[in-house]
């Protein structure tokens, strides 16, 4: 009998050094209308981009799956019409460009900001994760690019990709064209795979910033993949969870310890709709317009955010 737990912990030991997905995004699953974003905010002003009823989606939370970014935009030094004028940016499944996206049929475009766009993706926390690395497939739009990215202004495109380290402010790039004229780097035309080794790090924001302004100027992004080794899931909390999910009515919160949690369920534009306290309760949500939502569950400063659908 001894023995036999022995040989149990061993298996459990070897199977604990599989590397695993830590936590990803490859853009899929999120609404998708076929239209423009307008910009309402002023172009001269720094501000983030909010996402716009009936336009593509700029903004997306983390759930327990997923990545959420969101996106900013800056103007140059002296500013121009930014996102005002209407543009090809955010969840997109335009193939005319890509071909195919390296991952599903999403992405995410960057295209004619005539601004500086910053898409930053939620923090990544990678205590109890060995030998971490990062990845995103980015494509670049093949067109004349013109100046070498190092001026604020228009005529000085450019795109940068890097993950900064949370705890120190260091960082690393994946990718960046300040310096040179994007023509002349040969990385237009096709999916590039970047990948890089975050191994030392244990909070970590990956980041991408892009500057164009011309509709033909566009860069796409998808498959972004966070893996590692688990060496410590042990003091993880479980999760709780939605039932029924997708539901018609309402919902319970079902978890181990998830008593005097504080809720608030919000739609995909970020619009706060509902807010609820406590499991085991059933909640109605009949309501609330059928769709997709997202259940930000707060607990000791903690939030984590789950999908609920509302059928
Ligand atoms: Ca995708
Ligand atoms: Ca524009
Ligand atoms: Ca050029
Ligand atoms: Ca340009």
């Amino acid at each position: 009998m001894k023995y036999l737990f022995f040989y149990s912990f061993f298996i459990f030991g070897t199977f604990s050094q599989v590397r695993a997905q830590i936590i990803s995004t490859s853009f899929e699953g999120i609404p998708c209308p076929n239209a423009l974003y307008f910009d309402p905010m002023d172009p001269a002003t720094p501000h983030p981009l909010d996402n716009q009823n009936e336009q593509p989606i700029l903004n997306w939370p983390e759930t327990n799956q997923e990545l959420g970014f969101n996106a900013y935009y800056s103007p140059y030094d002296q500013a121009s019409v930014g996102l005002s004028d209407g543009d090809s940016v955010g969840i997109t499944d335009r193939t005319t460009i890509v071909g195919d996206f390296s991952e599903g049929t999403q992405g995410y475009e960057i295209s004619d900001c005539d601004g500086n766009y910053t898409l930053e993706f939620t923090p990544i926390d990678l205590q109890g994760v060995d030998q971490a690395s990062i990845a995103i497939d980015v494509f670049i739009a093949p067109t004349g690019y013109e100046g070498d990215g190092v001026a604020n202004s228009a005529q000085s495109d450019r795109l940068h990709i890097y993950v900064k380290d949370l705890e120190q402010q260091g960082q690393i790039d994946l990718l960046n064209t300040t310096g040179n004229d994007i023509n002349d780097l040969n990385i237009e035309g096709r999916w590039l795979n970047l990948t890089a080794d975050i191994s030392r790090f244990n909070r970590v924001q990956l980041i991408v910033t892009a500057r164009n302004n011309t509709a033909a100027e566009a860069f796409y992004l998808d498959r972004v993949e966070v893996q590692g080794i688990l060496s410590d899931t042990s003091t993880k909390q479980p999760d709780p969870v939605i039932f029924p999910n997708p539901t018609r009515q309402s919902f319970t919160l079902v978890g181990s310890d998830h008593i005097d949690t504080e809720m608030a369920l919000y739609d995909i534009f970020g619009h706060h709709v509902w807010t609820g306290h406590s499991q085991g309760v059933i909640h109605d949500v009949s309501m609330l317009q059928s769709g997709l939502y997202f259940l930000s569950i707060i607990k000791d400063k903690n939030i984590r955010t789950q999908k609920l659908i509302i059928e």
